[in-house]
């Protein structure tokens, strides 16, 4: 079993998405182990997003995910950072599928909808930055015997 961390950005709380977003989650098999709300404050931002920290569109991206309040969960299952990831689409909502969370509900780049860690190494620092070991919680699904296959 893989955990990711994936937030349900600003846009996503203003536009009222957040049943949505976390239904498609569901709805592929995956398994929620923590969710909180919070608004980032500027140096979360900075670290949760350090890999950017030389890009260009740096400095937008912490204005954006610290403009408004959003959620964080964790997130497990089989695979759970590849099957997070293509639930939501490629980066730019103009290059993803429709289907998928971003192709199907947004249009620009910087106002994506969702991040989901990209591998299991930024799962476990992301996660480590959002939730203490306390707030994930470790419980059985009976549901899951029909969604994985033993
Ligand atoms: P992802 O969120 O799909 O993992 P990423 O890690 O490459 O994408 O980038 C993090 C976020 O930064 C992305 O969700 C939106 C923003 N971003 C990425 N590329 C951008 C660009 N070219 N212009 C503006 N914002 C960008
Ligand atoms: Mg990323």
């Amino acid at each position: 079993m893989d955990r990711i961390l994936v937030l349900l950005k600003p846009d996503a709380i203003q536009r009222g998405f957040c049943g949505e977003i976390i239904g498609r989650l569901e709805k592929r098999g995956l398994k929620i182990i923590a969710m909180k709300m919070l608004h980032m404050d500027r140096d979360l931002a900075r670290k949760h997003y350090a890999a950017h920290t030389e890009k260009a569109f740096f400095q937008g991206l912490i204005d954006f995910i610290t403009s408004s309040p959003l959620v964080a969960l964790v997130v497990e299952g089989q695979n759970a950072i590849e099957s997070v990831r293509s639930t939501m689409g490629a980066t730019d909502p103009q290059h993803a599928s429709s289907g998928t969370i971003r192709g199907d509900m947004a249009q620009s780049v910087g106002q994506n909808l969702i991040h989901g860690s990209d591998s299991k190494e930024a799962a476990a620092t992301e996660i480590n930055l959002f939730f203490s070991n306390e707030e994930i919680m470790d419980y059985q699904r009976e549901l899951d015997r029909w969604v994985i296959e033993s």
